[in-house]
């Protein structure tokens, strides 16, 4: 963060005359976000920067939050997510002058984040947690919430965007990528199935989060109960598979995302049921008879849209997600394709589940 831009957003927040600690919160490949405490009131909060290369947009993104949040409170749902703050002027968005665009939330005391799940039991409330926040929003209006990434979860864009991303000429990273780029060719037919489902009114839009991963759940430090989701800068209208798959994903998952050792990788069955279990307490009353025929492919559908990312970033140079070394989004591509492959087997085997 630059020392400047910083200082001028935490004095627009509360005026040139405090002192801060800052301390950056190292989650996320998108967003920056840093826990704030002022020395002179002794308030926390968490400051965030939106990604404006991500999010083309910022406003959209922060009505959105604006309008799940009163959504929430208006209707007695009793969902908790953080409160946005506002800035000296009303506003809760603030662009500084160097078109950096930030934000603050109450801090939620005494909670953790986790980046896999303790125990099956865990992973089930999680997924309850998730589907509780869809279930809230059954009388809620679709068409109110903005697009903030045109696309995002479109599993057929993913793959044109995947297919154009080969033209590269980047052609050692070409070749090193040639058995994975075939693997997910093969497995076009999802993409088209994106397509059948997204045309049909028998697959109702929903609110969706399309980052339901359990790194966006706070956990109480002491009981490690769920507390809220976080990081709703992508919920957005979006398909039943979006949030369930991306849970199954990183909590049904033996290694995660990040792991190198992708020959270990596996879906682990108690996980695996737990979710689905912890999902539907809330809706199975919400999904239609269609939805629930496909929901196996919920899982299969988000890990091949995130395996086809990250070859798709690999190969563009690595200009979407945050890496540390270079082949690492070659090694989460990899990572993503043989979980699919392990859910895959795994659906034929438990369930005779017809995966086209
Ligand atoms: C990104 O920044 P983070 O970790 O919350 C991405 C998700 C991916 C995820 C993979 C806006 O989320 O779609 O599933 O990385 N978010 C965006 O870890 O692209
Ligand atoms: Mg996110």
């Amino acid at each position: 963060m630059k020392q400047a831009s910083y200082k001028e957003v935490l004095e627009a927040y509360c005026n040139p005359f405090h002192e801060f600690t800052v301390e950056p919160v190292s989650n996320g490949l998108i967003n920056h976000s840093y826990i704030v405490t002022s020395k002179t009131s002794g308030d926390t909060f968490l400051l965030q920067q939106i990604n404006h290369t991500v999010f083309q947009d910022p406003a959209l993104v922060q009505e959105n939050y604006e309008l799940i949040w009163h959504f929430l409170q208006n209707n007695n749902t009793g969902f908790f997510i953080p409160e946005p703050k506002q800035f000296i002027g009303d506003n809760t968005l603030y662009a500084d002058s160097n078109d950096n665009y930030w934000r603050v939330f109450e801090f939620v005391y005494g909670t953790k984040t986790l980046s896999s799940p303790e125990s099956p039991e865990q992973a089930k409330e999680v997924a309850a947690l998730f589907g509780h926040f869809t279930s809230c929003f059954a009388s809620f209006d679709i068409e109110d919430l903005n697009v903030t990434i045109p696309g995002f979860h479109n599993l057929s864009a993913r793959y044109q965007q995947f297919e154009r991303s080969l033209k590269t000429t980047q052609y050692d990273r070409l070749q090193q990528a040639a058995a994975l780029i075939d693997e997910l060719r093969r497995r076009e037919h999802y993409a088209n199935l994106y397509d059948v489902f997204t045309e049909s009114t028998v697959f109702p839009q929903r609110v969706m989060h399309h980052d339901a991963k359990i790194g966006n759940v706070l956990f109480d430090i002491d009981s490690g109960k769920t507390v809220c989701p976080v990081d709703f800068d992508t919920t957005m209208p979006g398909y039943f598979f979006s949030d369930l798959g991306d849970m199954i994903r990183s909590m049904a998952a033996s290694l995660n995302e990040d792991s190198t050792n992708s020959e270990n990788i596996s879906i682990r069955k108690e996980y695996y049921e737990a979710i689905l279990s912890g999902y539907l307490e809330w809706m199975a009353d919400e999904l239609t008879d269609a939805e629930k025929k496909y929901i196996h492919h919920a899982g299969l559908l988000v890990i091949y849209m995130q395996s086809l990312r990250f070859t798709a970033d690999y190969l563009s140079g690595d200009v979407y997600y945050r890496t540390t070394y270079p082949q690492q989004n070659y090694d989460r591509a990899r990572n993503q394709l043989a979980l699919l492959i392990s859910l895959e087997d795994f659906l034929q085997q438990e369930y005779n589940y017809n995966l086209s």
